[in-house]
């Protein structure tokens, strides 16, 4: 399973053993690097970033660290390796082999899934396209460059899978992907929360905690898949993954660690006053978690949905850890609570679990979002701090599914329509908390110092230092 570094298209598929896949491929190569001209980091051809580029799938040892030019970060095709007689884990399909081409009568439902996962990731690219002209330190403006090309490469995951098992179609809807744009009016990404803009670094910290939590808990469910490459494909980019949810985490929890660190040298928890102290106040916080929660709570699409039971009797995409859910995989006859508002109160009812695939997915991502976000509490109370944050009710705020026309509170009450509107200030991100926010973002590019909103990282990349130059360029400031 080495991955090959000779070829034009690093990779562990034997690419150069199916020489129409190749071509196929190198074509659509110049294609994506025009994309990545024109829509990646903004003004960077020529920076030169200390990134991580795999050189193994095996779980330990996969990672090489050393200074790149993103354009010539080696995108490549990497597939976890194949499990020996491995069967498929539930829906109709229960108990036989796995498949290794796509079945006829599952091609548009199963290219429709890859379509969707592949058209995220250059989305989040471009929503991130500027956010390195007033990056806090060196250290997060490196992370954010490795988040970039890893997005890229996942672009290439399934491309990869619509080139090789979707013939013509496949081939059009990889030229698609470098068409549609986040926030585009006439071609925009497919999912909403992929063309909402990410303005400045406290909206890219909370988008990684929160929005590339969707993806692990997508790129889980799609790991699970009979279809044996497409399972394959997203084994590893989960191993990616981590990285991301890392940063966004300890990115939130630095900037909580240095409001803190100003509210108790002030004495106060005024956010005007920790404001002009050039800290962002918890109420914001509180705000922005509020927007991006909601936001991705969206992704998981509809509480009921007979697309995701399709998806799941087909067995194209299964549960979380569908392998260690003691269950009969098949869900003819099991139900699952489900919430939704009715006549002024939120319900809880029990429905079949089929139909409620979704809505499973959503929960254990709620649950894994609530670990971090107590983990967040901890810096706050180890700073003698009362005013936790906490994550809204599932229902505020929805475009999508059974709440999206009703008005929760972030606590979970219903509301009227203006009572909704008269509050919306006080729970979702104002202007004005965009402008004061922005007003933060100045650069900081010294190695080793941080900007004031945030603390510094507990270590380095890599075990490099933290005032090591983890990005340089022509007149960039070196460390001493
Ligand atoms: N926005 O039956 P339903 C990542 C549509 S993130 C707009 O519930 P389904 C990453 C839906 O298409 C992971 N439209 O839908 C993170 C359907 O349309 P039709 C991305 C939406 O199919 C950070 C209709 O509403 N991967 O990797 O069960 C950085 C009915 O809904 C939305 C995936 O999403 C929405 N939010 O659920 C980089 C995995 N939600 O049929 C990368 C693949 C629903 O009426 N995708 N609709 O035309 C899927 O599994 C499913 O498509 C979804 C939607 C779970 C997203
Ligand atoms: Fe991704
Ligand atoms: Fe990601």
């Amino acid at each position: 399973m080495a991955i090959d570094y000779t070829e034009r298209i690093p990779n562990n598929v034997a690419l150069a053993e199916n020489r129409r896949l190749q071509r196929a491929l190198e074509s659509w190569q110049p294609n994506y690097l025009r994309w990545w001209d024109s829509c990646g980091p903004e003004g960077t051809q020529a920076y030169d970033v200390y990134l991580r580029t795999a050189i193994s799938v095996e779980s330990d040892g996969w990672a090489h660290f050393d200074y790149v030019k993103m354009p010539d970060y080696r995108w490549g095709i990497f597939l976890a390796k194949p499990q020996e007689e491995r069967r498929i884990a539930f829906g109709d399909h229960l108990g036989e082999p796995v498949w290794q081409e796509v079945p006829g009568e599952y091609r548009s439902l199963l290219r429709r899934l890859v379509v969707t996962q592949g058209d995220t990731e250059p989305a989040s690219v471009e929503q991130q396209r500027h956010l390195g002209h007033t990056c806090p330190s060196l250290y997060d403006l490196r992370n954010l460059f490795q988040i970039n090309v890893e997005e890229g490469r996942h672009l290439w995951a399934m491309v990869y899978i619509l080139h090789a098992y979707f013939g013509r179609d496949g081939r059009e809807e990889a030229e698609m992907m470098l068409e549609r744009h986040s926030g585009d009016a006439d071609k925009p990404r497919i999912l909403g929360a992929f063309n909402e803009q990410t303005p400045h670094w406290l909206s890219y910290f909370m988008f990684t905690f929160f929005t590339d939590r969707d993806g692990k808990y997508q790129l889980a469910s799609l790991a699970e898949s009979s279809f044996d490459p497409l399972a394959r494909t997203c084994q590893f980019m989960l191993t990616e993954e981590a990285h991301h949810m890392f940063v966004g985490e300890t990115g939130v929890m630095r900037i909580i660690q240095r409001t803190c660190e100003v509210m108790n040298a002030l004495k106060t928890d005024d956010p005007e006053r920790i404001r002009a102290a050039g800290a962002i106040d918890l109420p914001t916080l509180q705000r922005f978690i509020n927007f991006h929660y909601s936001v991705s709570l969206d992704l998981f699409g509809q509480e009921r949905s007979t697309n995701a039971a399709d998806y799941f009797t087909t067995g194209l995409k299964g549960r979380y850890r569908e392998t260690r859910i003691s269950d009969d995989h098949r869900l003819s006859e099991l139900t699952w609570p489900v919430q939704r508002p009715a006549d002024g109160s939120i319900v809880c009812e029990d429905v079949p679990a089929l139909l409620a695939i979704n809505e499973r997915l959503r929960d254990d991502y709620i649950a894994d979002s609530q670990r971090g976000l107590d983990r967040w509490n901890k810096v706050i109370e180890r700073q003698g701090i009362e005013s936790p944050l906490y994550l809204p009710h599932r229902g505020f705020h929805r475009q999508i599914g059974a709440f999206s026309d009703a008005h929760a509170s972030p606590r979970g009450e219903l509301v009227t329509a203006e009572e909704w509107q008269r509050q919306r200030d006080s729970w979702l991100p104002t202007e004005d908390d965009h402008a004061f926010v922005a007003s933060l973002m100045q650069p900081v590019t010294e190695p080793g110092v941080m900007a004031s909103w945030i603390a510094p990282p507990a270590r380095g990349i890599n075990n490099r230092p933290l005032d090591f130059p983890y990005v340089e360029w022509a007149d960039s400031p070196r460390g001493e």
